[in-house]
This record gives structure tokens, C-alpha cells and sequence, in this order.
């Protein structure tokens, strides 16, 4: 079974991942895994921290010559911020003195749950470890599980819909490639030119006023077989791993699969995507795709479609109302250097994690401890499907 931790603190020294059940004999380009970093740091609306770290990915472990050897594979990137946090972040009990104990709690955040659950005095022993910094470990693995779907041609991207109340229209019938150059051109990672110049306004109006922006992520994958996951048992339906995978993003309020929410308010015969077969390619076919790819818990074939809402950044430079965690007097929330808005690099961050859950169901439905056996199940179960 493919799975992975993480740790790591946001100022600690670095970030790692220990990714286990990766089979035997693909190839993994450290390269395209540090591609996917310095995608998620980009994004109009970020804060000072993107300037000091350029993330890299170090593999210390289960990768040999290029190739994964089966083994569980490390992944750690580096944090530059560290050197300025060395003493404030140290393992040491002698340099305790060194740091001033963060004691606001900001609303919205993990800060006020976090100390009173594990009876911490000091809200930084929290927000290190909640901080979205640890989405880095998790868009290297997800880096890493897109090189595994990738030889069957599974193809997964993650752009933006949304950002505070401006919408970016997403054309109906765009292919994998022309969502790919649009997104990427863009500095919010959106498909529409004009909304991206009212969102990167709204950024601006929002930093003037010390406020923050929440938005809409939408992940596809095209490529992927009918029968991903199953109907069998709640744990084993792809959708709600995909939710649930994805709802555990920092700030992530809502997942959405297909038409999502608006389907409550339609007629069953307005929704379902109806059925066809296409004799010539051997393939059942459906007139639409408002299932987004997913029905009783497995992939249709069609390509899925999913969408993240977050919450604006709970850190305000212009803070909320809070109360001092020590006197219980009245206060503000602390302030720490943030980013006004992360939506371009959460895209970026549901792509990576979908990937995973994606790798995830692949190497459970065609397991095997190398990628030809792998690859000799798959081409099997087409052939299966294509014979039905
Ligand atoms: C970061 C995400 C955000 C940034 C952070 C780097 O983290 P948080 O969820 O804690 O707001 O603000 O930067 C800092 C903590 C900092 O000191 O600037 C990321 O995605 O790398």
C-alpha cells in the first residue's frame, strides 16, 4: 500500500516525507519534483518567506541509479529561513530564553485549539507544525506520485476558479495542454485574462487594508481507467479519499466532486451523464461529465473533476479581536509574516495531493512490487474492459 508522513516545523531546519509502498523500477526525476516546489511558490499575493527559500528536494533514500528500488523513499527539502531561527526554534532547553513566547491566538487559526489540547504555554509550539509550510513535503510527494501514474498516462493539474468573489471563467471543452499553458502563464494560475487582472487588484486592495483572500481550486486528471477505488467499502471509495485527502489541507473548507453542490438543486434527469457504446472504439461513452469522473466510489473513465474551497489566511495583518492566552485580558491576534493570498499555490498543492490519492488506487487495483508487474495487470484489465 502506497502511503506517507510527514515533519517538520515551519522554521525547523528542513521538511521530510518517508513515502512507503513505492514499487520497484520506476524512474523518478528529482527534477520534475522540484519543478512542482518552485510551482507551488509562486502565485501573486505570497509573502517575504518565498523570497528567502528556493525549495529543492534531497532523496536519501530508495531511489537508486533513477530507479525506486521498492524500498520507503525519503524526500526532504531544506529550509533557508532557518539560519535567522536557530536559536528560536532550537531542540536545545538552554536557548529557551531566546524566543518571546507568541500568546495571541488568532481567530481562525490552529493557534487556540492547538495549546489547550496538548497544554502548550507558548502558541509557536502549534503554528510551526500547522503551518501550510508543510504542503511543501506534500507536493514532493505528490511530485513523486504523478512519475508513477505518468507511465500509463495519467495526466493530473490543478488550477484556480476562484479568488474572494471573482470567478475565472473555465471553458467547457479545453484540452490537457491548453489548461496547462494558460494556468501557467497566469500569476493566480487562472484560464481567464480578465479576471486575473481583477484578482491581482483585489490582492492589492486586500494587503493595503492588512485583509486576506480565500478561493476555489479545481483538480482534473485525464487518463485514468474505469474502476479506481470501490463501491465495496466506505473506505475504499475513491471520492471520499479524494475528500478526505483534500479537506486536510490547511484552511481547505469544502470539496466538491463533479457539478458538486449544485447537483442537490437539479432534477436527477438533468444531472446524470447518460450511456452510450461506441462500437468502433469498444468503449461505453456518456453524453456528459457531471459525475466528474466519479460514480459509487470508483472512476468512470471520464476525467475527473474536483474543487477545494479555502478560507482566507487567518493571519491578519490588521488583527481580529482575540484574548491573551496568559492574563485572559483582552487583545489582538499576533501577527506573523504571511501571504495576503495562497490560492495560485493551493492549486498547485490539491494537484500534488490528488496525484497521491490517485497513485494511491492505482497500485492497490494493479499492485504489484514493480512497475512491470504493474504495468502486465493494467494492460490485462484493458483488455478485460475492452472485451466485456
Ligand atoms: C508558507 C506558507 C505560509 C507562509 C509561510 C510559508 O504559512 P502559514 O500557513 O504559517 O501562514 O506564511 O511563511 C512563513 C511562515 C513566514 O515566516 O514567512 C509556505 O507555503 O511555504
Amino acid at each position: 500500500m502506497l502511503r506517507f508522513l510527514t515533519a517538520g516545523e515551519s522554521h525547523g531546519p528542513e521538511l521530510v516525507a518517508i513515502v512507503e509502498g513505492v514499487p520497484a523500477g520506476f524512474e523518478i526525476d528529482p527534477g520534475q519534483i522540484n519543478e512542482d516546489l518552485a510551482r507551488r511558490q509562486k502565485g501573486y499575493g505570497r509573502g517575504g518567506r518565498m523570497a528567502i527559500e528556493r525549495d529543492q528536494v534531497r532523496i536519501v533514500s530508495g531511489l537508486r541509479f533513477g530507479r525506486t528500488l521498492g524500498s520507503p523513499v525519503t524526500l526532504i527539502v531544506e529550509n533557508k529561513d532557518f539560519k535567522s531561527w536557530q536559536k528560536r526554534m532550537s531542540i536545545d532547553p538552554r536557548d529557551r530564553g531566546e524566543a518571546v513566547p507568541v500568546t495571541r491566538p488568532r481567530p481562525g487559526h490552529a493557534d487556540l485549539a492547538g495549546v489547550l489540547k496538548y497544554n502548550l504555554e507558548d502558541i509557536r509550539d502549534v503554528l510551526e507544525r500547522a503551518s501550510a509550510r508543510e504542503t511543501t513535503a506534500r507536493v514532493a510527494v505528490g511530485a513523486l506520485a504523478k512519475q508513477i501514474l505518468a507511465p500509463f498516462g495519467v495526466e493530473v493539474l490543478g488550477y484556480v476558479v476562484s479568488i474572494g468573489p471573482i470567478e475565472s471563467r473555465t471553458p467547457d471543452d479545453i484540452g490537457m495542454a491548453e489548461l496547462r499553458r494558460l494556468s501557467e502563464q497566469s500569476q493566480v494560475r487562472v484560464l481567464d485574462g480578465e479576471a486575473e487582472r481583477a484578482i491581482i487588484a483585489e490582492i492589492d486592495a486586500c494587503k493595503k487594508t492588512g485583509d486576506t483572500l480565500g478561493g476555489v481550486v479545481e483538480v482534473v486528471a485525464h487518463g485514468l481507467p474505469v474502476g479506481l477505488g470501490s463501491h465495496v467499502q466506505w473506505d475504499r471509495k475513491l471520492d471520499g479519499r479524494l475528500a478526505g485527502a483534500l479537506l486536510s489541507l490547511q484552511a481547505a473548507k469544502g470539496v466538491e466532486v463533479g457539478v458538486g453542490f449544485r447537483a442537490a438543486a437539479l432534477r436527477g434527469s438533468a444531472l446524470h451523464d447518460e450511456i452510450g457504446y461506441d462500437q468502433a472504439a469498444r468503449r461505453f461513452t456518456r453524453s456528459s461529465n457531471n459525475s466528474g469522473g466519479s460514480e459509487g466510489g470508483m472512476s468512470t473513465g471520464e476525467p475527473l473533476r474536483v474543487r477545494v474551497a479555502f478560507k482566507p489566511i487567518s493571519t491578519l495583518m490588521r488583527p481580529l479581536r482575540s484574548v491573551d492566552i496568559r492574563t485572559k485580558a483582552e487583545a489582538t491576534g499576533a501577527i506573523e509574516r504571511s501571504d495576503v493570498c495562497a490560492i495560485p499555490a493551493a492549486a498547485v498543492i490539491a494537484e500534488t495531493v490528488v496525484a497521491f490519492e490517485l497513485a494511491r488506487a492505482f497500485v492497490e487495483k494493479f499492485g504489484g512490487d514493480s512497475r512491470s508487474e504493474i504495468a502486465r495487470n493494467y494492460q490485462g484489465y484493458l483488455e478485460q474492459v475492452r472485451n466485456f
